[in-house]
């Protein structure tokens, strides 16, 4: 039988030179897979703690040598012998050696990076693709307890499916040195079919854009997640912008190309989100309050039916705050985001609540990334309607949108 026999981390670098934890796991039959583990700047409180070294005369304070030890010398002999096709029950296991309600003792990036290894090394077990593999979790998962039965789903609801990519063109907030405080103005091709002309329009609309922003006398420097970070006047300015981009490229806004915003908890003007909704084809608002403002985010969503009033820093890929957004009819749709939880079960737990209460999925990538897939194939597991993967321009985010399009040859004839 093939059981995992080792685990090896090691501290590299993610997409904006700071540390992050990398995760090689060997198995038996001397094969072995590797995990790297995303890292969030405009964060939550209520995410699973991201254990960092805190020693300020290194990497200034952001190492992650402890996490990377917790995994060599306390995971991986505990995890020796143990089957990877076992993900819940290795999952519990890293609950266990954690034994915080957040994470702090072995820290998330740790937990996850293993977590992920141990889905792949199950893929390449069955010789199948890591979003199968995933799925087959998702169907079984428990409900919230791992001693709890499955939620049972009709299978169209938990099927494999491919998600719609939302391109984030402009860069603002916490992920530019810029005027512009939304932080992320993305364009989402919902009306085009196929996923490669999906990805040729994210693409061709920022190559457009970036004209338009030039010829404006505006930088096309790029923010955190690859989309332009031009100082504008206004929070309205970069749709406009993206409107011109859309029609030089002949794209048909509204049928074809739709917006999507992350406001990130910003502050913006009371009415802003009654204008953007009237002069603009948009499809779904993340975070459009502060992670606490529960009474503002139902009364947007109920305003708004047809709005993906989605929730991310307000849910936080997690099961207690899920429950009160359901109770609360905050959002209806929610940001998974597995380093928000730590472990693949509590997160495909997670999804599957969500989408039992009628919730719709927006997968995410984090600002800090590394060349890691996995959220794509997580996305295509739990039929995820969307997933944000940044800009179509850097390594780290090509990276998703190469994965995505090779794994849609599955699904498109
Ligand atoms: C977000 C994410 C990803 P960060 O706000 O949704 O786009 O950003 O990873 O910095 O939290
Ligand atoms: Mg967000």
């Amino acid at each position: 039988m093939i059981l995992i026999e080792e685990l090896f981390a090691r501290q590299i670098l993610n997409s904006r030179g700071e540390p992050t934890v990398q995760v090689d796991l060997k198995l038996n039959d001397g094969s072995v897979v590797r995990s790297s583990v995303p890292s969030g700047k405009s964060r939550s409180s209520h995410e699973a703690t991201e254990l960092l070294d805190k020693d300020f005369g290194y990497y200034f304070g952001k190492g992650v040598t402890h996490a990377v030890t917790n995994i060599n010398q306390i995971i991986s002999p505990r995890l020796k012998k143990l089957d990877p096709t076992e993900q819940f029950q290795i999952d519990r296991i890293l609950l266990e050696l954690d034994g915080t309600p957040n994470k702090a003792h072995m820290g998330a990036n740790a937990m996850l990076g293993v977590s992920m290894a141990v889905s792949k090394a199950a893929a390449l077990l069955k010789a199948v693709p890591l979003y199968e593999q995933l799925n087959e979790l998702f169907i079984k998962v428990p409900a919230l307890d791992i001693h709890e039965e499955a939620i049972k789903l009709p299978p169209d609801i938990t099927k494999p499916a491919l998600p719609i990519p939302a391109f984030n063109l402009i860069n603002g907030g916490a992920h530019a040195d810029n005027t512009i405080v939304i932080e992320e103005y993305m364009v989402i091709p919902a009306g085009i079919e196929r996923m490669a002309d999906k990805i040729r329009a994210g693409a061709e609309i920022m190559h457009a854009l970036k004209g338009i922003l030039k010829k404006a006398g505006k930088s096309t420097n790029v923010g955190d997640e690859g989309g332009f970070a031009p100082s504008l006047e206004s929070s309205i300015k970069p749709l406009e912008y993206i409107v011109e981009a859309v029609k030089q490229t002949n794209y048909a806004l509204h049928n074809e190309v739709m917006y999507a915003l992350d406001i990130a908890g910003a502050k913006v003007p009371e009415d802003f989100y009654d204008t953007i909704l009237k002069d603009y084809p948009i499809l779904s608002i993340s975070d459009a309050y502060g992670e606490e403002d529960w009474e503002r985010f139902s009364s947007l969503n109920q305003k708004y039916p047809d709005l993906f009033c989605t929730g991310d820093d307000i849910t936080s890929t997690n099961v207690k705050r899920l429950y009160q957004a359901i109770k609360t009819d905050a959002v209806d749709c929610v940001t998974i985001k597995p380093n928000q939880v730590g472990t693949v079960t509590e997160t495909l737990q997670f999804a599957k609540i969500a989408k039992d209460a009628g919730i719709s999925l927006f997968a995410s990538h984090r600002s800090g990334e590394t060349n890691d897939m996995f959220i794509v194939d997580l996305a295509i597991a739990i039929g995820a309607k969307f997933l944000k993967g940044g800009a179509p321009n850097r390594g780290e985010r090509v990276s998703k949108y190469n994965h995505l399009l090779e794994q849609a040859e599955r699904f498109e004839a």
